[in-house]
């Protein structure tokens, strides 16, 4: 009996109905299966999908007590749900098996799987490997925690899947075999989620249950696996690493330069690592040297990561709201740092639980000023002597804007969810250029 026959002789549950809930529906129903949907929301985000397309499904939303969840076989539950939330940590205690969309993809793929996660990077690596992989002319399925339910790109159509992984995806993952796989780096986020920082490592590390090809950060060692051999990367220290050839910079394996590093568009210490990421994680591939100039050329980074979205009278503004934890505010600081102390930092929003004092020592060396807003907005203000507590990201722009003299940064990196004032990242970004174009263009 297939997976899929065994499948439809289970009475199951999808929990959530969001993006991953819908890609799981619509799955089941394209093999004749109707699951019962089960939200805690009381209108959960594609409840008017599921009315139009699965009419025939039993719906239980707003009370999860209510979903009779431990009387079901199979509960395929979504990433934001955790697995200790009451009703389903006792549905596990009857004995109900709990998987992710990722599990069940993986149960299904014959395909080969190139993994990421990390804190910080993911997009931005899942992204590039993909450019790099399609320029070799191959047909790639790219899904995950960048946007895309996994079940709605599995279809015979792909030679290789690339993979973004989040921790909330790991915790339900047991049986993913991947070609390649890397944790780019581990720093606190989600500490509203996990009761600890190492129990969000652990999740991290579930990426390397079955991998061929093990790839991690040098310089981190909560990305080192337990078990097993790999590559490692690092722009000094790594198996994949920078190196001069005639004074030109050059990504290289093991003193062997690839490529100079003037191929990669992007900009950033942080990208050419997350380059370096890229060579190691598709060296088993063996694509053209042609495919990844290509790439690296032609991709200019995703939309709200470290984006210069104006340069007015010699002020240059950085669009980095992406960066929603502490290490990936860090990173920005870092790469765009110059000997001047010339960076405004406009931060603030939800911190998750997170410790902050890792930005006291980068703020100190290059940051002017700090306009912190939002919910834990407070919380950094003892971090820098000149810190300003503003109501709002309009008041920020104008109040950075006023202060600044040629030569300097403004930057939006938050250090923060952006769920406490948007609906999402991209919309606190959108406002950030859009306030940049209405107060800085006179
Ligand atoms: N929720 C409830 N009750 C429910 C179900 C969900 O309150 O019954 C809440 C969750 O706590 C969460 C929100 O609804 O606050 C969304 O959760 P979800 O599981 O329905 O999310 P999806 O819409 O399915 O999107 C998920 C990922 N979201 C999360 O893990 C929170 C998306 O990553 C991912 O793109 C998508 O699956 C496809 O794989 C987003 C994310 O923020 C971008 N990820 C976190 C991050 O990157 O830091 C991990
Ligand atoms: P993720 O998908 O892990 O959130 P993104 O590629 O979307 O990663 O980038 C998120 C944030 O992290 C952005 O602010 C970006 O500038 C920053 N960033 C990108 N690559 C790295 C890296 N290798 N190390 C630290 N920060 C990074």
């Amino acid at each position: 009996m297939t997976y899929i026959e065994q499948l439809q002789k289970k009475h199951i549950t999808v929990l959530g109905l969001g993006v991953t809930g819908q890609g799981i529906v619509r799955f089941l129903l394209s093999h004749g299966i109707n699951p019962k949907v089960v939200d805690s929301r009381p209108v959960p985000p594609c409840a008017d999908w599921l009315n139009h397309n699965a009419p025939d499904c039993e719906a239980v939303f707003g009370n999860l007590a209510d979903a009779a969840l431990a009387q079901t076989d199979l509960i395929i539950i979504s990433p934001g749900i955790p697995l200790f939330e009451q009703s389903v940590a006792q549905a596990i205690a009857k004995g109900v098996e709990v998987i992710g969309d990722i599990e069940l993809f993986a149960r299904l793929n014959t395909r080969p799987v190139i993994a990421v996660t990390g804190s910080n990077g993911k997009s931005t690596v899942v992204s590039l490997a993909t450019e790099v992989l399609k320029a070799a002319g191959l047909k790639v399925g790219l899904g995950g925690n960048i946007g895309t339910s996994v079940l709605s790109i599995l279809d015979d159509e792909h030679d290789v899947y690339v993979l973004e992984l989040s921790s909330f995806q790991l915790e339900t993952t047991h049986s993913l075999a991947c070609l390649s796989a890397m944790i780019l780096n581990i720093t606190e986020d989600h500490m509203d989620r996990y009761p600890d920082f190492q129990a969000y490592i652990k999740a991290k590390q579930r990426i390397y249950q079955h991998v061929e090809h093990i790839v991690f950060n040098a310089e981190d060692q909560h990305t080192f696996a337990e078990h097993g051999q790999g590559s490692s990367v690092s722009l000094t220290e790594g198996d994949y690493h920078l190196m001069k050839v005639a004074h030109e910079p050059y990504f290289a394996y093991k003193q062997t330069p690839l490529l100079p590093v003037s191929s990669l568009a992007m900009v950033g210490k942080h990208n050419q690592f997350n380059a370096l990421a890229v060579l190691a994680l598709l060296a088993p591939m063996q694509l053209p040297t042609s495919a990844f100039v290509t790439a690296l050329g032609a991709f200019r980074g995703l939309p709200h990561r470290c984006q210069l979205v104006a340069d007015v009278a010699g002020v240059r503004y950085f669009n980095d709201s992406k960066a929603t934890n502490v290490g990936s505010t860090v990173a920005a600081i870092e790469s765009l740092a110059s000997t001047k102390r010339n960076i405004i930092l406009i931060a603030g929003g939800d911190a998750k639980g997170a410790d902050l004092t890792p930005l006291k020592a980068p703020l100190n060396a290059h940051c002017k000023a700090l306009f912190c807003f939002g919910q834990d907005g407070e919380q950094f203000m003892p971090l820098l002597r000149n810190s300003h507590r503003v109501n709002n990201l309009k008041e920020a722009v104008i109040a950075a804007k006023s202060i600044a003299t040629i030569g300097d940064i403004v930057l939006l990196a938050p250090a923060c969810a952006s769920i406490d004032m948007y609906p999402n990242y991209m919309a606190r970004g959108d406002e950030f250029v859009q306030l940049v174009e209405e107060h800085t263009l006179v």
